[in-house]
């Protein structure tokens, strides 16, 4: 491997499903050094089988509810690699109860919880990471329709991307003079692990498919495959954007 290889951290690996995978997979096929962080002890176990198929990739553990951990990743990934190019964040949670029923019902405690992990780690991993990106880079992370337009269900975790949006927005004005980039892809609805939990989302699978005007779902080669491009230096004029990997859905009024 030459030195002049790229390393990219991707965030919120969980299985070969997760969209963090898919990415993992894309950006190796473009020759960037991988290091994939998991979350926790139980996540170990099928990030490491994973990991074994993507030659140089290295597994982290670390999971974003805590700052501690979070400074402790970046002093092995500084120790390691010492230059980071880019972030993939691919991480969401709200608690189980808080997608089903009314937004008008989100308890304070799950209102937090979703923010906490959902936008709030997004920023804490930028910032941690700045200060390794020195020959510039770029910051992605996951969105969904949800954060502009009601989706049934869908709740607090749409109020929580909306403002993973906006943090976009903000994180790329502070770090653009850095020549890092940050931007969202907004990727319509994939049967992931997080998703199978959903009751309904056969139905949600079958409405996109039938009114987006592609005719189908997003495979998550696809979110990969444009992850690899915001990455990559093709988009060095793209920075605080959110890109719509939905087949279509999202310019559809009836
Ligand atoms: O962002 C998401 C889902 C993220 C997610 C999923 C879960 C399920 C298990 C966050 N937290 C949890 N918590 C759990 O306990 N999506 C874009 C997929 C999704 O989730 C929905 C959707 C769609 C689409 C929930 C309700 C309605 C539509």
């Amino acid at each position: 491997m030459s030195d002049t290889q790229k390393t990219v951290a991707i965030f919120g690996l969980a299985n070969k499903r997760s969209i963090a995978w898919a990415i993992a997979l894309k950006l190796q096929e473009a020759g960037y050094r991988l290091a994939i962080v998991y979350q926790n002890e139980r996540l170990e176990q099928e990030a490491r089988d994973l990991i074994a198929d993507l030659p140089g990739a290295v597994g982290f553990m670390c999971d974003l509810s805590y700052d501690e951990q979070i400074a402790k990743l970046f002093e092995e990934l500084r120790a390691r690699y010492s230059v980071l190019h880019g972030v993939v964040h691919s991480v969401a949670f709200a608690p189980a109860e808080e997608l089903k029923g009314e937004f008008i019902n989100t308890t304070r405690e799950g209102f937090r919880i979703s923010h906490d992990v959902s936008v709030y780690s997004l920023v804490a991993v930028a910032r941690a990471a700045a200060p390794l990106m020195t020959e510039g880079g770029a910051i992605i992370t996951m969105s969904y329709f949800g954060a502009e337009k009601v989706v049934p269900k869908y709740n607090v975790m749409g109020v929580a991307k909306a403002a993973l949006e906006a943090s976009v927005r903000y994180l790329a004005s502070d770090l653009g003079a850095k020549s890092i980039r940050v931007n969202a892809i907004s990727a319509g609805p994939i049967k992931t692990l997080a998703a199978r939990g959903i009751s309904g989302l056969g139905d949600m699978l079958r409405a996109h498919a039938e009114r987006a005007p592609l005719k189908r779902n997003v495979d998550p080669a696809e979110v990969g495959g444009t992850a690899a491009f915001l990455l990559s230096d093709a988009a060095s004029g793209i920075t605080g954007e959110t890109i719509y990997v939905d087949c279509g859905y999202n310019i559809m009024g009836f």
